[in-house]
């Protein structure tokens, strides 16, 4: 018996599942968890999968989750380090024995009258020398198929573990699916995973945010690379260039609608490599290689329709042998298709909420859930770079850290060197969104859009990336973007493909075509420098959009402050420096 078999039969010892079903991720299987899904399995007493319209949506499924279980659930995720101040302040923390015991109570026989699912995956490509392989247990066919579109599953798994202990191990039951019920805990020294009480993506599909950034970006620091929330996108220009840049924004902050920009300017085009996480590792010529661990798209459905994002449209609907999963969107009765807020201008008569009830548009409540997804196979994506497979990844020419700010923040700036655009990116902020269950809307700190993701205490992990940095040969150049800033209520950037505009300024930086103004914050343009081409902005909207306020970067720079401040003296010194330097400027 190898040690993974080992594992598995003590977690069937504890859950005590009816029958245990070893996955392949082949495409008979995937038909044929559907099926159990439709037919068999229940989950707030109905199917866990509705069929679709075949016919306009090929291969596509609608999943209705429990009411009460439809985001991550910050509060009650949790990084069980030994010592607490290593998970530190940014994450809840509890002894992992003590975790353990409270944990076991609620697995104990959980999966009684269940069949287990084992599914062994691979994150990255299997020649990678930077790919981890994992196993999940779980306890329901949504998981277990929405895994099978989002990694690497089967035999190549079980070939790369063999008999060794060295894989991510990932414990999951939907268990009552009450909220009292509800963790998601890691233990990142046993490259350990235990989720219980929830379905929903980022608790559930452990392969994502639990192993591929929480344990990740611990295993990163102990080896010495970088697990970010971060897509890669490479930017072919009108010279047949390609730039490969990589970018962080916050939960539902607009990744996977640049990951698959469509270009408005002639000449540019952006190449999909990943949407949502990467590993950074330096490679031997010492420059920044990037990998997208995972092989599908977890997107928010709400505002994606044909004049934001056709790509992700033309995606959902290229049904290859993968399914296609929406979940908590809404259903149009007479259509058998899925809808939800923004796909087109028309509500259409006989719709079904994403609760499964009629949809009374007067009662002021959204059809589909604002955090409603779908689950896609990354290789549907029209526009995939031939470089997706790369083992070895793809060489980073540029970072830009991204948030959801209605004021103080420009559309672009460009940091002075990597020591203060890893500052940019520990003191950035952003409004928050219907991606975890807390209230929407609120400014919070977010570093380098990892906050609820680092496995580990954010000031050592600020270290990490300035020590990390020291490695690089000629870091590349980090950059700050906000599609959102609002003048009087409304979008002050049209956002979208427009990015594109955008984009080209950053390369036209990365080329060295042209200058920048300097502020306290950072270089921003000349707007002579922005190409507003076909694009009706009024001029005063482009000087808005650059403004540095003094009056808000102080109110900015306190909060700053505030929140560095929690993390004590384990916060490196040339971060306060850099705060210095910004407080003394501004
Ligand atoms: P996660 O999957 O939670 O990590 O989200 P994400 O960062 O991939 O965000 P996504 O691209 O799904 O966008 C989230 C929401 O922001 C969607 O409703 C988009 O329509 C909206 N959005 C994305 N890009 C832009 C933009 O450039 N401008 C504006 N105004 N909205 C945008
Ligand atoms: C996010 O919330 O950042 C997501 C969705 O990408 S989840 O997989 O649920 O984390
Ligand atoms: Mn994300």
């Amino acid at each position: 018996m190898t040690i993974l078999e080992k594992w598995v039969e003590q977690q069937a010892e504890l859950t005590k599942p009816d029958k245990i079903h070893w996955c392949d991720g082949s495409e008979e299987e995937m038909r044929h968890l559907i099926e159990i899904g439709q037919k068999k399995e229940k989950i707030n007493g109905g199917p866990v999968f509705f069929e679709l319209n075949h016919k306009l949506w090929p291969n596509c499924y609608l999943h209705r989750s429990h009411p009460s279980d439809v985001a991550r659930t910050e509060h009650l995720t949790y990084v069980c380090s030994p010592e607490k101040e290593d998970a530190g302040p940014n994450n809840n923390w509890m002894d992992p024995d003590q975790a353990k015991e409270k944990l076991r109570k609620l697995f104990n026989g959980c999966m009684k009258g269940r069949t287990m699912y084992v599914l062994p995956f691979i994150m990255g490509h299997p020649d990678s020398p930077y790919a981890k392989a994992c196993v999940e247990l779980t306890d329901i066919t949504y998981v277990a198929v929405s895994m099978g579109i989002m990694t690497r599953m089967g035999k190549k798994a079980l070939e790369k573990i063999g008999n060794s202990s060295d894989f991510g191990k990932g414990l999951h039951s939907i268990g009552d699916l009450d909220p009292n019920n509800r963790f998601i805990m890691h233990f990142p020294q046993e490259n350990l995973i235990w989720s219980i009480g929830s379905g929903y993506g980022g608790n559930a599909l452990l392969g994502k945010k639990c192993f591929s950034l929480r344990i990740a970006s611990y295993l990163g620091l102990q080896q010495g690379w970088l697990a970010e929330h971060m897509l890669i996108i490479g930017i072919e220009t009108p010279q047949g260039k390609i730039h490969y840049i990589l970018a962080a924004l916050p939960s539902a902050c607009g990744k996977t609608n640049l990951a698959m920009l469509k270009s408005t300017l002639p000449g540019y085009k952006v190449w999909t490599l990943g949407d949502d996480i990467s590993w950074i590792n330096i490679g031997k010529d010492g420059r920044l290689y990037a990998i997208n661990p995972e092989f599908g798209f977890f997107g928010v459905a709400p505002g994606t329709s044909m004049k934001t994002n056709p790509i992700m449209i033309e995606t959902l609907k290229a049904g290859t042998y993968y399914p296609t999963l929406f979940t908590n969107v809404a259903l149009n009765k007479d259509t058998n298709e899925p809808w939800w807020e923004g796909i087109n201008e028309d509500i259409p008569k006989n719709l079904i909420d994403w609760q499964g009830r009629k949809f009374v548009p007067e009662q002021g409540n959204a059809a589909a859930h604002p955090n409603s997804r779908f689950t896609v196979s990354i290789k549907q994506c029209p526009v995939l770079s031939s470089e997706f497979d790369n083992p070895a990844g793809v060489p980073i020419s540029a970072i830009i850290f991204g948030g959801r700010r209605t004021q103080t923040v420009p559309l672009i700036s460009e940091s002075f060197d990597w020591i203060n655009g890893g500052f940019s990116g520990a003191r950035m902020g952003s409004e928050t969104t219907a991606a975890a269950t807390s209230k929407v809307g609120v400014l919070r700190r977010d570093p380098m859009a990892m906050l609820p993701f680092c496995g580990y205490n954010m000031a050592d992990y600020f270290k990490h990336w300035i020590e990390f940095g020291k490695r690089i040969n000629n870091p590349p150049k980090i950059f700050s973007v906000n599609w959102f800033r609002k003048d009087n209520g409304d979008f002050l950037w049209p956002g979208f493909g427009e990015n594109i505009r955008v984009l080209k300024w950053i390369i036209d930086r990365i080329e060295n075509n042209i200058g920048a103004k300097e502020t306290p914050i950072g270089f921003v343009p000349h707007i002579k420098d922005i190409d507003t081409t076909g694009l009706d902005i009024p001029a005063e909207n482009l000087e808005k959009l650059f403004e540095v306020k003094k009056d808000e970067w102080i109110e900015e720079i306190n909060d700053i402050e505030k929140f560095f401040a929690q993390f004590g003296k384990r916060m490196p010194q040339e971060i306060w420096n850099e705060l210095e330097k910004l407080k003394k400027s501004i």
